[in-house]
């Protein structure tokens, strides 16, 4: 297959420009202006500076059009088509002045949107999807030769920029997107899974700019290497800007010399971000001058990921079954009344289990399947970090599922029926998932193992001819009950053995099944589990919860030498009783019977969801239901110090600790919310209202957004019968003092949860006395102290929401 190198004969590295912004600004750009609509009024001078760059060596250049965008162009009254054709137009006519024009491209630019999608943000997949459409058209139009997606953090946002690019235009794409020094974007999102997932959507390059200078990039560029054989691409930063002056701290021979590792990790396409001019691109040409970029080590390993969840094939993996309604009259029930939070429950077990992958089959009688699949898709991203295995026997199904999941998923599956091949492999590919194919065909279940062998090779090449790659398809070999077949579990294990050895492909089998219709299943399931790990299984599908199974696969990595130190064995034996079945899943089955939900009272009881689960796990309507329960208990305060703060305490503590990532922060902060909305009912409730008995301002610092704590104290206060004036979060000093000024007020509240606000929060008191006003200030917020209030200059520190209405109590009523 051709790449985009075969438009470079000749040339062993592919040269592009460096940062636009900045040298837009050295020829006059004023501040905060957006530099795309600078482009459309100054054409002459974008020309200039790409001509400069083809000038030092750059063959690929990016037009100006990074933030192009609806969203951000809404205001200037210019089209996005507009602001685009202008600015591909500069590049194109800069490329046109160079002596072979024919060897040089002009890239649609293409940045993200400035808003987070969902579950980070609002921005559904739809409307971001709508707002890339449009870029990509444009580009496309105007003539583009190729894409490039860039400088992205989310995974969710990328694939959806490149999903547009795809389907609208035939134009090439690269995709790179920003990493930290730790090797994930700030999202959270891992050099692999970006490498995996935006590799499988079929992209011409890959790899990272922006955010690092080049010595940094380098471990990460590696790692993205290792699992992609996509040409690579480093755009690095001049190193870091100056805190005081803004300068990048590498200049431009050190950045070449930096970005010389380059050949020997095999990247082919080099250029500059931040910080970076012609000089940088010059001087890197030269030290690229004669050399070959080296081979690289390409790792064809079957793997699938969610953004911060890499899940390699290097052991036997857990796929947890209990998303699925087959047997489980609870589940369809919950299908049917649309009861998202019972279907997530399972899959946050699942995960607290120790499933490495969720299964996700909604399909039942009477639901609008594709419509379920994606509220469920879109819930498990937002309250687990697994990846997903989509289920389905509708193509429609399949790709609404596959659709949304930002990361690499796996199809839940094709057979050896033609028609089914050709429905669902085109899917597969489009969407880079890995696919199970099932040994069975349009005669139905072979006996023998050879029959299901050759429909096993069949899937094999049907795949191939799609493009699928070998590392992608699971070999489902079938599981059949060995109450109505004696033979049948030695028929599915020499299957497999057969595909491990003849085929060398990955293998997969729902286990369960095995004993249907015999006394002392998980037995049955356990023994033929582990015959199946010895005979090579890669994949299994089964229930977590049930510890005798997940024991199984422990002792299998013990006893086959994969457990260093029986870490993982001691780990999960060392306080073990009585391995029998837990509560939980006695519990569970006689749901699965019943139909009957289990009592909350019986939940809490027996070591069930907590508020701090809830929060930590991200279930907003848990939060809430369990905040219920509690405040039947206690008062609202105290729901708020016992419960609400200690969760977000823990939550904090593991987004330190690198356990878990913005997303999960986020997902944690919003279930809070939840909680938050009962606790300030009740705290009206219990609530002492009189009348107005003045007025506080309340705000959380410049720069910082937290506002949950100070939501609280509004509440607190408004009970106590004030009147509050609350600006929100991110309050500039300058709009706390003129409030406070227009409003004559006594008493301003001020919040700040970080160190780096602390700062803001001293300047605007700061602001606050100079300006005049005689208004006694209090300051509250985790990271504050009594000294430090004081320091800078406040009257009263709060260190909770009641103390701050004893100091208002003090300021109005004294
Ligand atoms: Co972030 N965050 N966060 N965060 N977050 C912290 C504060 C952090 C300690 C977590 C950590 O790393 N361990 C850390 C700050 C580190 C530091 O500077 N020491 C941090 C960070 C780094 C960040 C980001 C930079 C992460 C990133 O993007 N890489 C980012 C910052 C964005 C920004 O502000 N510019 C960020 C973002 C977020 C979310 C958006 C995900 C979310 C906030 C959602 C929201 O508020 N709407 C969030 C959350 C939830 C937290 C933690 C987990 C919880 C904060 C909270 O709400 N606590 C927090 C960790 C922690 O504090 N343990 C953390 C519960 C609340 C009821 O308590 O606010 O203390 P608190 O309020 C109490 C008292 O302090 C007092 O009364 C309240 C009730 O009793 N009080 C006052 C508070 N304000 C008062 C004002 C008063 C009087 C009393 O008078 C006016």
């Amino acid at each position: 297959m051709g790449t985009f190198f075969d438009g470079f004969p000749g040339e062993d590295f592919l040269f592009l420009d460096g940062a636009m912004g900045t040298e837009l600004q050295k020829a006059g750009m004023p501040a905060g202006m957006l530099p795309e609509l600078f482009g459309l009024e100054h054409p002459e001078i974008t020309e200039k500076i790409h001509g400069d760059y083809l000038d030092a060596g750059s063959r690929i250049l990016y037009a100006n059009t990074f933030g192009a965008n609806g969203k951000k162009l809404k205001s200037c009254g210019k089209s996005v088509q507009e602001i685009i054709a202008a600015n591909i137009g500069s590049a194109k006519k800069a490329a046109s002045h160079y002596s072979d024009p024919g060897k040089t491209g002009v890239a649609l630019d293409v940045g993200p949107i400035g808003e987070m999608m969902a579950p980070l943000g609002t921005l559904s997949f739809e409307e971001a999807y709508e707002i890339f459409r449009e870029i990509m058209t444009a580009g496309a139009d105007a003539g583009a030769d190729l894409i490039v997606t860039e400088t992205f953090a989310d995974l969710n946002e990328i694939r959806t920029a490149v999903l547009a690019a795809k389907e609208n235009t035939c134009l090439p794409v690269f995709a790179t997107m920003t990493f930290e020094e730790r090797g994930r974007t700030f999202t959270g999102c891992l050099a692999e899974s970006f490498a995996k997932t935006v590799s499988g959507l079929g992209v011409d390059a890959i790899g990272v700019n922006c955010s690092l200078g080049p010595k940094s990039l380098m471990p990460i560029i590696q790692r993205i290497g290792s699992v992609t054989d996509l040409p690579l691409i480093v755009k690095a930063n001049a190193g870091l800007p100056d805190a005081r002056d803004g300068h990048y701290n590498i200049d431009a021979h050190a950045f070449a010399e930096e970005m010389g590792e380059c050949v020997q990790l095999g990247v082919r396409i080099v250029g500059g971000c931040c910080g970076t001019n012609p000089d940088y691109i010059r001087e890197l040409k030269k030290t690229f001058s004669g050399k070959k970029p080296e081979g690289r080590n390409i790792v064809r390993e079957t793997a699938v990921c969610s953004a911060s969840r890499y899940v390699r094939s290097d052991t036997v993996r857990i796929i947890g079954e209990r998303i699925n309604p087959t047997g489980k009259k609870r589940f369809r029930e919950a299908l049917l009344n649309h009861d998202m939070d019972y279907v997530l429950s399972q899959g946050i077990e699942e995960a607290d289990a120790g499933a490495d992958i969720l299964d996700v089959n909604v399909g039942a009688p009477g639901v609008n399947e594709p419509e379920l699949m994606r509220d469920c898709v879109e819930g498990l991203i937002s309250t687990t970090d697994l990846p997903l295995q989509i289920d389905s026997g509708n193509v429609q199904v399949l790709e609404a599922g596959l659709r949304l999941f930002p990361g690499k998923a796996i199809v839940n599956s094709v057979n050896g029926e033609e028609a089914r091949l050709k429905s669902i492999l085109p899917i597969v590919k489009k969407y880079g998932a890995a696919v199970v194919g099932l040994t069975m065909d349009e005669k139905g279940i072979p006996e023998t193992a050879e029959e299901r062998f050759a429909i096993a090779e069949k899937i094999r090449d049907a795949c191939r001819s799609y493009g699928i790659p070998e590392e992608d398809i699971l070999i489902d070999c079938l599981t059949l009950t060995v109450s109505a077949s004696e033979k049948s579990a030695y028929t599915t294990l020499k299957t497999l053995r057969m595909v491990k050895e003849k085929l060398g492909l990955k293998t997969i089998l729902g286990v369960s099944n095995i004993s249907f219709g015999l006394p002392e299943r998980e037995e049955v399931n356990r023994m033929f589990f582990s015959l199946a790990m010895e005979e090579g299984l890669d994949f299994a599908i089964i229930n977590p919860n049930i510890l005798s199974m997940t024991d199984a696969v422990v002792l299998f990595r013990l006893l086959r030498g994969e457990d260093p130190g029986c870490e993982a064995f001691i780990e999960k034996f060392r306080d073990r009783k009585k391995p029998e079945k837990t509560e939980k899943q006695e519990k569970q089955e006689k749901q699965e019977k019943t139909g009957e939900t289990a009592k909350k009272e019986e939940c809490d009881a027996a070591g069930g969801p907590s508020l701090l689960s809830a929060i930590l796990s991200g279930q907003k309507h848990e939060a809430k239901r369990l905040a219920e329960g509690l405040l039947s208990r206690k008062s609202g305060l105290q729901v708020v110090d016992e419960d609400l703060i200690p969760a977000l305490d823990e939550a904090g503590k593991k987004y330190e600790a690198g356990e878990i990532f913005l997303p999960q922060l986020l997902r944690a902060a919003s279930a809070s919310q939840g909680a938050v909305e009962v606790i300030k009912q009740s705290l009206s409730a219990e609530g002492k209202t009189q009348a107005d008995k003045g007025t506080i301002i309340l705000a959380t610092v410049k720069g910082d957004i937290h506002d949950i704590g100070k939501n609280i104290v509004k509440t607190i206060l408004e009970n106590y019968g004030y009147r509050i004036l609350d600006l929100g979060r991110d309050v500039p000093a300058e709009k706390i003092t003129d409030t406070a000024r227009k409003e004559h007020v006594k008493l301003i509240g001020l919040s700040a949860l970080m160190t780096t606000t602390l700062p803001a929060m001293e300047e605007t008191i700061e602001m606050l006395r100079k300006s005049g006003h005689s208004c006694k200030i209090m300051v509250g917020g985790a990271v504050l102290t009594p000294d430090y209030a004081k320091e800078i200059g406040a009257d009263y520190y709060a260190k909770d929401a009641k103390r701050a209405a004893d100091i208002a109590k003090e300021v109005f009523e004294n």
